[in-house]
């Protein structure tokens, strides 16, 4: 049995848009970050990180419990575990799916994320990290909307690097970012949000 230990942000809503994409049955465990349950003694165990998300399969490699932090590697482990085509084995096409699966982790995600802190979160206003991280964050839209043009999917097919952004891009409105504005962004993410898979994985609950 497959386990996400999950609350409703972008890094937790990717582990669950994978799980329903290569469609193995899970259970949510619900985390709440916001009240600390992460930080919780037992919740430790499962992930040293105290974050989310986590997947813990009762059946890992061997036949043996396996759990596993990091939303990137959830991904390509449910991947590996049915042959999904999200990850495509092909090496040159895996290179430039995690380029662009690693820059929706670590470069937009990461760049939104602070952008929405100094936004919306935090009751100071702190002019001087808002517009530094609203040009950060503008950049990062324009680069996506740049490479997006004439194409469907970031790389190839629909791959594990389109739900490296869509979960952030979802919250764009959070930030006063207007899709209209970078139209390529718009269209992709249309097609990508459509996916049943992935309005399911983006439940608020
Ligand atoms: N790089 C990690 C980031 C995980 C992460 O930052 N999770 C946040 C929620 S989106 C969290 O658990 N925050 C709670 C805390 O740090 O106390 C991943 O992609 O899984």
């Amino acid at each position: 049995m497959l386990d996400l230990y999950y609350f409703p942000t972008p890094n937790g809503q990717k582990g669950r848009i994978m799980l329903e994409e290569v469609g193995l049955p899970y259970n949510l465990q619900l985390v709440n970050i916001r009240d600390g349950s992460n930080l919780a003694a037992d919740y430790r165990k499962v992930a040293p990180s105290r974050r989310i998300p986590t997947l813990v399969d009762s059946e890992g490699p061997g036949g043996k419990p396996l759990s596993i932090i990091e939303s990137h590697v959830i991904m390509t482990y449910l991947a590996a575990k049915t042959n999904s085509p999200l990850y495509p084995s092909d090496p040159a096409t895996r290179f430039l799916v995690d380029q662009w699966a690693l820059h929706g982790q670590s470069t937009f995600g990461p760049t939104f994320a602070n952008v929405t802190l100094f936004e919306t979160r935090f009751p100071e206003d702190v002019p001087a990290a808002k517009k530094h991280f609203g040009i950060l964050g503008r950049r990062c839209f324009e680069t996506i909307e740049l490479h997006l043009e004439g194409k469907d999917y970031f790389v190839g097919d629909y791959s594990i690097a389109d739900i490296a952004h869509v979960t952030w891009v979802n919250r764009h409105a959070e930030t006063g970012i207007d899709l209209a504005g970078y139209p390529n962004v718009k269209r992709w993410f249309e097609t990508i949000a459509a996916r049943p898979q992935v309005q399911r994985g983006l439940k608020a609950d």
